[in-house]
This record gives C-alpha cells, structure tokens and sequence, in this order.
C-alpha cells in the first residue's frame, strides 16, 4: 500500500512539474494534487504520459502562447453559422497566427454562406471544469460586433446549456460584459466600466469558475462575484468575433465595416 502510495504521489509530482506553468497563482500547486482525478488511477510512474495524453478532461493544465495552430488542442470552426443573433458563417480562413498573436477576423463571405458575412471562432478540442481561465487579448472597436472568451457546452455536446462568457461589444470597447447560463438559464449580464480602452492594448480577463461562485477578473483585480445557480457542466473553451443581427437594443447596429480584428495572446486555464 505504502508503496502504491509513492507511486502515485511519484506521478503526481512529475505532473505537476510538467503541467503547472510559471503563471500559476498561490497554493496551486497543492490545489492541483488535490483536484487531480487522473492521480488516483495512476498505477505506476509510467503510466504518467499515457494518461497525460488520454485524459485531457480531468484537472489537466492548458497554456497557448497562439504561435501556432495547435490541431492537439483546438479547432477552427468552418462552415456553419449559429443562426439566431449571429449574422456570419464561421470561416477556418478567418482564424490565423502571426507574431505570437492569433487574429480573428470578421468580413464579407466569399464563400457562398447564407449570411451576409464570414467570422473567426476557435474552440478546444476538450473540454474543462472548475479551474481559472484567462485570456490576454484586444477586442476589436466597431458598433454591432462581439469579441469574446467564454466556456460552453449544449445540446450539441449532449449536455445541458452552461456558459460563462467574457465579451466585448464593440461599440463601447471602454466596457466589458460578463455572464453565465446555467441550464439554458442566462439573464446574469453585468456590464463592468474598466476604465480604459480595451481595443487599445492587450490586458489580462479571467474567471475563477467554482461549485459556489465565479468571479471574473481584470488584470488580476476581482471585479464582479456570483454565487447563484452556479453551471456543473465541463465546456469547451471557446473565443469569436461576430456580427450581431436583430440585437441592436444590445451590441448596436452593425455598419457593414470590414475588414475588423480582434487579437488574442494567450489563454491559460488551471484547474485550481
Ligand atoms: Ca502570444
């Protein structure tokens, strides 16, 4: 028993030297051990890569400096609109990387979609719990446009609608809107002043998503805190720049400019 014992703490603490990044915030480390599920089925030291690649789901660490496409971890969205409040078909051609930076980008569909224009979604590929999500990034400026950073699993995942959402609208870059929807159930939009310009330059956003609260932050300061009704579903993490329609009461209404960007950095998520 004791041996096991040494086993699996063995794995545990060359997980964590693999996995937990520099960023990390305090105590993590032992948070980390704590709410690792994967370290309980470990049987010996070499099973520690395998289950590492196998179950990205479970209290696994995620960092993307956006240097590149990385397929192991997320995906492009192509060739599907979501309909509703979105006027844009999602185009893998307006999801791109340059100089450390991943650019969504919104513009005119070429491409033969039902909608007047072509947005950027980028999506993981897994999915992920209670933990810390962040997000460096520039939204773009343009009246009837969202640039976002969200969780989200649905129907299509065969779960129930949970979403956390950081988004910017466009029209007053000066702002940032949190929310969350917990079983289709939404309504929690809180619209935070931060006191500069977003699209101006790149700031850290970020969620602390836990089984009684979820608390978003802005450069490292909590500025907003719920603790009602709280989402239990793993999402995928998901970021996208869109053009709004039949919403102007919300994002405004679109002018038709285009080409419009909104740029990412990196995004970290920890299962603390
Ligand atoms: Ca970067």
């Amino acid at each position: 028993m004791l041996k096991k014992k040494n086993k699996i703490f063995m794995c545990t603490m060359l997980l964590s030297l693999f996995l937990v990044p520099m960023t990390l915030s305090k105590n993590v480390s032992a948070e980390t051990i704590k709410g690792s599920s994967i370290v309980s089925e470990l049987k010996s030291k070499s099973d520690c890569g395998d289950k590492v690649r196998n179950d990205k789901t479970k209290g696994i660490t995620l960092f993307d400096n956006f240097n590149y496409f990385n397929t192991n971890n997320w995906s492009k969205s192509n060739g599907w609109t979501n309909g509703g409040v979105f006027n844009c078909t999602w185009r893998s051609t307006n999801v791109n990387f340059d100089k450390g930076k991943m650019i969504l980008t919104l513009d005119k569909d070429t491409q033969g979609g039902t909608t007047p224009y072509a947005g950027g979604e980028y999506r993981s590929n897994n999915f992920y719990g209670y933990g810390l999500y962040k997000v460096n990034m520039k939204p773009a400026k343009n009246i009837g446009t969202d640039s976002s950073f969200f969780t989200y699993t649905g129907p299509s995942d065969n779960n129930p609608w949970d979403e956390i959402d950081i988004e910017f609208l466009g029209k007053d870059t000066t702002k940032v809107q949190f929310n969350y929807y917990t079983n289709g159930v939404g309504g929690h939009e809180y619209l935070y002043n931060l006191g500069f310009d977003a699209s101006k330059g790149f700031h850290t956003y970020a969620f602390d998503w836990q089984p009684n609260y979820i608390a978003w932050y802005v450069d490292g300061k909590e500025v907003h805190r719920v603790t009602e009704n709280i989402p239990t579903h793993p999402g995928k993490i998901m970021m996208n720049l869109w053009p709004g329609t039949g919403v102007d009461s919300w994002l405004g209404a679109y002018n038709g400019a285009t080409p419009i960007n909104a740029y990412y950095d990196w995004v970290a998520y920890d299962p603390v």
